[in-house]
């Protein structure tokens, strides 16, 4: 009863989101519906691309420097990841943290987080696995786990997909959840060459354009809309101003959109504006983070300077 009215405030969110973001002179959707269980199989797919460095580099860097982060972490802590996906890099943390309280994997695609949650609570036997399905940048409950200390993890820079006052807020809402001497452990997407920016969101095997698309096919299904996914082609360019890469379904033509009573008419190369993801330097970043009662005291990156991660602790 209480999950089917959950699931309706859900559906009424998204359309009420929906109908906003299509009525702005540029139009647009918010990136967080991109993970249904379609999306979140696709973003996995799009982790795998020889174009797409973040995830690789992540990886590495966290191998490299695991026994650091984790020092880091301290004994007994409760790690809560933010965005959590299909909980692949936590393992590495995973297998240095020294007892951990418990695992609070956080995310919006529920029937995949859990899925990942069975098999990494299978893996890992000894450990508390408690996840929660949510949407991280509103309030939510953690399970009352005693624990030394709570760390946020959130990595994959998915902090970039926000606007800079939104990341700003999340910030804030990260130290009050973790709390005075608390942690988050993050990571980040750095600035680099449009070489390489460019093509990440751009790969060959058209996987980028097919997640893309894929929020279109969402609306149809759960919000009843007529999107004709093919009749929108897939955009992602670098905003240097801005230090954004933006994702844009453009319109190949004149056409119009039902959903519900409203009807939306698209323009010949009119946009939607589906995604942002902002690239950052690592001190500009921890100036903004401690603007928002977060301390850098630890960075981590790789050779190329593609990607960071940082440990910050919640200050009083
Ligand atoms: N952490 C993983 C996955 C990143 S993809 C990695 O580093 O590879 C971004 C993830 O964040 C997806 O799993 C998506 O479902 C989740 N997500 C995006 N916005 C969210 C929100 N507002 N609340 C909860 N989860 C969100
Ligand atoms: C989850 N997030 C950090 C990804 C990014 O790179 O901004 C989402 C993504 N969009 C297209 N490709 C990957």
């Amino acid at each position: 009863m209480t999950s089917t009215c959950a699931a309706r405030r859900t559906r009424d969110q998204f359309r009420a989101d929906v109908l906003a973001g299509l009525s702005r002179p540029q139009k647009r959707l918010p990136s967080k519906y991109f993970y249904d269980a379609a999306g979140s199989q696709l973003f996995d797919r799009i982790t795998e691309l020889p174009e797409y460095y973040p995830t690789r580099t992540e990886l590495a860097v966290m191998r490299e420097h695991a026994a650091a982060m984790a020092a880091r972490c301290g004994p007994r802590c409760l790690l809560v990841e933010l965005g959590a996906g299909s909980l692949v890099k936590v393992r590495l943390l995973l297998d240095e943290l020294v007892a951990p309280a418990g695992y609070v994997p956080v995310d919006v695609s529920g029937e995949h987080l859990r899925g990942a949650a069975r098999e990494l609570a299978a893996d890992y036997p000894g450990l508390g696995v408690h996840p929660v399905v949510a949407d991280f940048t509103r309030p939510f409950e953690l399970p009352p786990v005693p624990a030394a200390r709570r760390v946020v993890y959130f990595p994959g820079s998915t902090i970039g997909n926000f606007d800079p006052a939104e990341a700003d807020d999340l910030l804030g809402r990260v130290a009050r959840l973790v709390g005075p001497g608390g942690g988050l452990l993050l990571g980040i997407d750095l600035r680099k060459d449009t070489a390489v920016l460019e093509p990440a969101y751009n790969d060959a095997r058209g996987v980028t354009a097919a997640f893309n698309r894929n929020l279109l096919v969402r609306i149809n299904r759960e919000l009843g809309a007529d999107f004709d996914p093919a009749a929108f082609r897939h955009r992602a360019f670098y905003n240097h101003e801005r230090s954004r890469i933006e994702m844009h379904l453009v319109s190949a033509a004149e056409q119009r959109v039902q959903m519900g009573g409203a009807t939306f008419v698209f323009r010949a190369g009119e946009s939607i504006h589906t995604e942002n993801s902002y690239k950052y330097a690592p001190a500009e970043f921890a100036q903004r983070a401690a603007a928002c009662g977060l301390r850098a005291d630890a960075t981590w990156t790789d050779a190329n300077g593609f990607f960071a991660v940082m440990h910050l602790t919640a200050v009083p």
